[in-house]
């Protein structure tokens, strides 16, 4: 059959754009099938994969599917960013010429589709009617159900959400085609693996993987890479790796709205979806908007508005509990229609466990199969120590699944943002909130925000993986450029969120935690809250504002007072090592704008002072931004 023919399997009243792009990449993957799918198709697609065997029930309306061995993760090595233009070359992104990647991935994709389906799935990343749907449509086509599945609770999906393009041309187009994983995959001579982002033509081909982020071509690839490319392409808008949360105070009415960037394993979701403490859970309601992507803009009233462009949640199972994050733990609930991808799994019960799900593994091993499919019970010795589940086994749920999902989540109108803040992972230097009132300096801890390198391992003791606004692997254009782009954006801005900068991992000299994390990391979130609305007057420090002890609302929470000490100090000795590496790592990258280079002077100056230190600039908290 020939592309065209397969493509007649298309109504005939889609978009005449669709049909052209489907034909062509139909024509190059030679699949035997064509279906375009629709959210609706969910119930008969899972009772097909169940049918097959690529899906294995995991009770109560839960479903449990295990990847190919080697297949486990992004890989950030074989994933490029190509354009026509080499100016896009940044320190991270891997870019290429476009000419020479596409065709090397056409020639991979070539035939590799036969004997399966090819699955149109028309999506939107966003809600629908937000001023940013234009870059928010998409079509997938791939050759995995599985990911069909997942994109089905990941994105608003079908054709639906396409048919009233302003421009009926302008979808980004993703071709994922699973190829053999078997001989061509990682960990074979021949491995093939190539994820390709052709940023300026809104094309995504992604070949040799159908895990997550390299197969939901909706998540990473469009809502992260080629948003955040298209967002400066058109001077609109930021697409980051962020989470968002809107925090209510249930006596005044308040409602505040946050979002952030975290190095991975820095607790993103865990914080997207955690309660209020429990002594303050009367005052306060924590509403979840997102734990991995917002797309951010500037309203015509000058006000920072972002949304969620996700529809669901890709979530590590690892460690989540009913202590860790109870919302993940009940939005997986029975009924929830979640997908759980290479955990441990029972097949006489269907019960599915990971490390962290309890303190120990099932103490009656009958039925357990490790994530790879080997039975638990005949381990040998020397295997007994291995996990059960792979480290980045996962969760897969639609939003409306999460307990505590905003009422507003949907709307096009976004919200106002209030509060950027990141999360490094240090035991030391970094304490546990410090607000930054200046918008070049928010943007300047942004781009040197990292988690600790595990010093054991690599040597580098107390050293930062810098993770630039949490966005290093998915960084599409020159991180100078992207710098600059931030700037323009949070120029515009009339009534300024807060910048901060929260660490909950800072260690005693035992290693253990200062802080106890988890729900506690509120009271951080409501000190931020306090300060921003003069509530609080906090402590000017050369790197910002730390909280007074006494500010701090610590009601409920058995803490030492040496110790809240401890967690907001700052150890300027450390810090001016910090900046050391900070220069460093900034002189990376080009065309690195001036207000930047001038606010990590400022912070360096302010580290030389006597204390107690106060940056320039910081004078003059901005508080107008009162609603
Ligand atoms: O690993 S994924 O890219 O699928 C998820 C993530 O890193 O956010
Ligand atoms: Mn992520």
């Amino acid at each position: 059959m020939t592309g065209e023919n397969l493509a007649d399997a298309i109504e005939a009243n889609t978009n005449t754009h669709i049909r052209a792009f489907v034909a062509e990449w139909a024509a190059i993957t030679l699949p035997d099938r064509i279906e375009v799918v629709n959210a609706a198709d969910d119930a008969r697609l899972i009772r097909e994969a169940l049918d097959d065997g690529t899906l294995l029930p995991a009770g109560a309306g839960r479903y449990y599917s295990r990847s190919h061995v080697t297949d486990t993760a992004r890989s950030e090595e074989r994933t490029v960013v190509a354009t026509a233009d080499p100016a896009d070359r940044g320190v991270y992104n891997n870019w290429r010429l476009a000419s020479e990647v596409k065709h090397e991935v056409t020639e991979r994709m070539r035939g590799a589709s036969r004997g399966k389906t090819m699955y149109v799935v028309p999506y939107l990343m966003s809600p629908p009617g937000t001023p940013l749907e234009a870059y928010a449509a998409g079509v997938e086509l791939t050759d995995d159900r599985n990911v069909v599945l997942q994109m089905i609770r990941m994105a608003r999906v079908g054709m639906e959400y396409l048919s009233g393009l302003a421009d009926p041309s302008m979808f980004v187009r993703g071709v994922h085609v699973t190829g053999d994983l078997d001989t061509l995959g990682q960990g074979t001579a021949a491995d093939q693996r190539l994820f390709a982002t052709i940023a300026d033509e809104r094309t995504i081909l992604h070949f040799g993987s159908a895990y997550g982020g390299n197969a939901l071509l909706g998540k990473i690839a469009h809502g992260l890479r080629l948003a955040s490319y298209d967002g400066r392409r058109s001077g609109k808008f930021l697409a980051e790796q962020y989470l968002v949360l809107g925090i209510v105070d249930c006596e005044t009415g308040e409602r505040r709205h946050v979002c952030g960037g975290f190095p991975s394993a820095s607790g993103k979701t865990n914080l997207a979806m955690t309660l209020p403490p429990e002594a303050l859970s009367d005052r306060y309601r924590v509403e979840f908007y997102g734990d991995d992507i917002a797309w951010l803009w500037v309203d015509e009233q000058g006000q920072l508005r972002g949304f969620n462009p996700e529809n669901g949640v890709f979530g590590v199972a690892k460690d989540t509990n009913t202590a860790t994050n109870p919302t993940a733990m009940a939005a997986i609930g029975e009924g929830s229609g979640a997908i759980f991808t290479n955990t441990a799994y029972n097949e006489l019960s269907h019960d599915v466990w990971w490390e962290g799900l309890t303190p120990e593994p099932p103490a009656d091993t009958e039925g357990w199969l490790d994530w790879t499919g080997a039975p638990i019970a005949e381990r040998s010795l020397a295997d007994t120590n291995l996990p059960w589940a792979h480290p980045n086994s996962r969760f897969t749920i639609s939003l409306d699944q999460v307990p505590n999902i905003a009422a507003d989540v949907h709307a096009p109108e976004g919200v106002v943002i209030d509060a950027v803040i990141y999360g490094g992972r240090t035991r030391d230097r970094e304490p546990l909130v410090r607000a930054i009132t200046d918008a070049a300096e928010g943007v300047y801890d942004g781009l040197t925000l990292g988690a600790e390198a595990t010093f054991a391992a690599e040597g580098l003791d107390g050293q930062l993986r810098y993770d630039p606004m949490s966005m290093r692997p998915f960084m599409s254009y020159a991180e100078g450029d992207y710098a600059a782009h931030w700037l323009e954006i949070i120029g515009r801005v009339t009534e300024q969120p807060i910048f901060a900068h929260v660490n909950w991992f800072q260690r005693d000299e035992h290693g253990g935690y200062l802080w106890p994390g988890y729900r506690e990391n509120l009271r951080a979130l409501l000190w931020l809250s306090d300060y921003r609305e003069g509530r609080a007057t906090g402590r000017r420090t050369a790197v910002g504002v730390v909280p007074h002890p006494d500010e701090l609302d610590l009601t409920g929470l058995p803490i030492e007072e040496a110790r809240v000490e401890q967690l907001l100090h700052i150890d300027t000795a450390r810090w001016q090592e910090e900046i050391a590496h900070r220069a460093t790592h900034l002189e990376q990258f080009v065309r690195m704008p001036g207000e930047i280079w001038t606010a990590h002077a400022r912070v360096a100056a302010a580290l030389n002072e006597p204390s107690p230190a106060s940056p320039p600039g910081a004078e003059a908290p901005d508080r107008q931004a009162n609603r």
